[in-house]
């Protein structure tokens, strides 16, 4: 059984990257103009689509394969507006992590798979 819990995403990138929106589709909505979401390659669990949202509108995204998946708005990567979302129990943590990242995306995913770590902890 697959179980998804919320996206892990930057306090401060909240309302511009993404909800939730049911137990394994998301939406990602565009509440200002100039954003997208996009899978990072690398950071998908196996057998699951990479997937590109049109510019300044709301894509809706199915996570049906348990993993980490990474998630950015390319034109912001480097500003750090980057997202995580993390289905069941992930098979794929290491490759996810090992995918190089740079500016303040790099940041950015470091908290993100603290912030996950933490996750696992405490369901523990
Ligand atoms: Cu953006």
């Amino acid at each position: 059984m697959v179980q998804s819990v919320p996206p892990i995403i930057p306090e401060n990138r909240r309302r511009t990257c993404g909800s939730a929106n049911g137990p394994s589709e998301f939406e990602f909505v565009a509440t200002d103009k100039g954003h997208h979401a996009e899978s990072i390659k690398g950071m998908l669990p196996e057998g699951a689509a990479a997937f590109v949202g049109k510019n300044g509108e709301d894509v809706a995204i199915k996570f049906d394969q348990a993993g980490n998946y990474g998630v950015k708005c390319t034109p912001h990567y480097g500003m750090g507006m980057v997202a995580m979302v993390v289905v069941g129990t992930p098979a794929n943590e290491e490759q996810a992590r090992a995918v190089p990242q740079t500016g303040k995306a790099k940041q950015a995913f470091a908290v993100l798979f603290e912030k996950f770590a933490a996750t696992k902890t405490a369901a523990k």
